[in-house]
C-alpha cells in the first residue's frame, strides 16, 4: 500500500490538525484517529479530535478516547486543516458547516463522492486502521504500545477479528506486528466482546425475539421502546445485525432500529450478495457485505421496500 507523498508532506508542514470520523463511531473509527494523533503528537504536532457522538461506553478502553471532543466550536476562532478518517464526506461526520481550511480524506469505503484535496481512498484495505498503520511507517512514526492497541482494535472490528473476508494475510501480519508493539489480542478481544452492560445483552434478547425469516433474508426490529426499558442507545446495537448470519441457510440480514423520524437499516450480507448496492437504491452506502441506509415512516412498508429490493439485485 503506498503512501502519496503529498499526504506525508501535508502532515510534515501544517502543525496542528483537526481529526474527525463519521457519526455513530465504532473501533475502527475511534482506533484510526486515536493513534494518528497520538502519532503526530509525538512529532511536535497538536491534534483536536471531533466526534459528533459520545464515544460508547464499550469503547472506553481505548487509550486517549476521553481525547475526543463532541464541538467543532473552536473551528470559529481558527481555521484548521481537516483530517477525515474512516469516511469520506463531511456530512457523515456531522461537519456539514465547519470551516476547515484544507482536507484530508483517509478512508476504505467505496465512493462517488469528491471531497477534500488530498484524497486517499483504497476500497481493498481491511479497515482504515491498515491505512493509518501504512502512514505511520511512511512517517517514521513509532509505535507505542497504546497505538498498538487503538490499530489492532481497529483492524479487530472492521474483519470481525480476522473472520470476515477482508482478513488478509496483510491484516494478519499488522495485527502480529502490532502485538509485537504491546497491542494485547486477548484482552482487546474480552474488552469488545465480553463487556457488555446487561441492558444491552437484554435488549439483544429483546431484538433477537423479533427475528422473522423471509426465505433466506432475516430481519430484526430494535423500537424506541426496547431502548428505553433496557437504558440503551442506537451506540448498543453494534454488531446486532450479524447474529441472524449464524444461521447457516441466512444470506442477508436486515436490522431496523428506530429513530427520530423514521428508521435505520443495517445489512449484512453473505459471499456475492451486495448490500451496498441495495443501500444505495435507498440513498444508502457501505461496502459489498455490510452496508446501511435510513428510511422514513411505516415499519411494514420499509420492510417489503427491502424485500423487493433485494430479490431485485
Ligand atoms: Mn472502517
Amino acid at each position: 500500500m503506498k503512501v502519496s507523498s503529498d499526504l506525508i508532506e501535508f502532515f510534515k508542514n501544517e502543525r496542528k490538525f483537526f481529526v474527525a470520523t463519521h457519526i455513530n463511531p465504532e473501533g475502527d473509527a475511534l482506533g484510526s484517529c486515536l493513534a494518528l494523533s497520538e502519532a503526530l503528537e509525538s512529532m511536535g504536532k497538536a491534534t483536536v479530535l471531533y466526534n459528533r457522538d459520545p464515544v460508547p461506553d464499550f469503547y472506553r478502553f481505548l487509550p486517549g478516547h476521553e481525547k475526543f471532543k463532541n464541538s467543532f466550536e473552536l473551528l470559529k476562532s481558527e481555521e484548521l486543516p481537516l483530517v477525515l478518517l474512516d469516511c469520506n464526506e463531511p456530512e457523515r461526520a456531522g461537519l456539514v458547516k465547519a470551516p476547515v481550511r484544507r482536507a484530508v480524506v483517509i478512508d476504505h469505503h467505496e465512493t462517488r463522492k469528491d471531497f477534500g484535496d488530498i484524497r486517499w481512498i483504497e476500497p481493498y484495505a481491511a479497515a482504515t486502521g491498515v491505512m493509518v498503520y501504512h502512514l505511520l511507517k511512511a512517517m517514521d512514526a513509532k509505535i507505542t504500545g497504546d497505538m498498538a492497541t487503538n490499530l489492532y482494535t481497529a483492524i479487530a472490528i472492521d474483519t470481525g477479528t480476522f473472520r470476515y473476508n477482508n482478513t488478509t494475510a496483510e491484516a494478519l501480519r499488522i495485527a502480529a506486528e502490532l502485538t509485537d508493539s504491546g497491542a494485547r489480542p486477548a484482552a482487546v478481544s474480552e474488552a469488545l466482546y465480553e463487556s457488555w452492560s446487561g441492558g444491552r445483552f437484554r435488549l439483544l434478547v429483546d431484538v433477537l425475539n423479533t427475528l422473522e425469516v423471509v426465505g433466506e433474508i432475516a430481519i430484526t426490529t430494535a423500537s424506541r421502546e426496547m431502548f428505553r426499558d433496557t437504558g440503551t442507545t442506537g451506540a448498543d446495537t453494534e454488531n446486532f445485525p450479524n447474529f441472524p448470519k449464524k444461521i447457516k441457510q441466512i444470506k442477508v440480514s436486515a436490522f431496523f432500529r428506530e429513530i427520530e423520524d423514521g428508521w435505520k437499516v443495517s445489512l449484512r450480507s453473505r459471499g456475492d450478495i451486495n448490500v451496498a448496492e441495495v443501500a444505495s437504491l435507498f440513498q444508502g452506502g457501505g461496502h459489498k457485505n455490510a452496508a446501511g441506509y435510513t428510511v422514513r415512516g411505516d415499519l411494514k412498508k420499509a420492510k417489503e421496500e427491502l424485500i423487493r429490493a433485494l430479490r431485485s439485485v
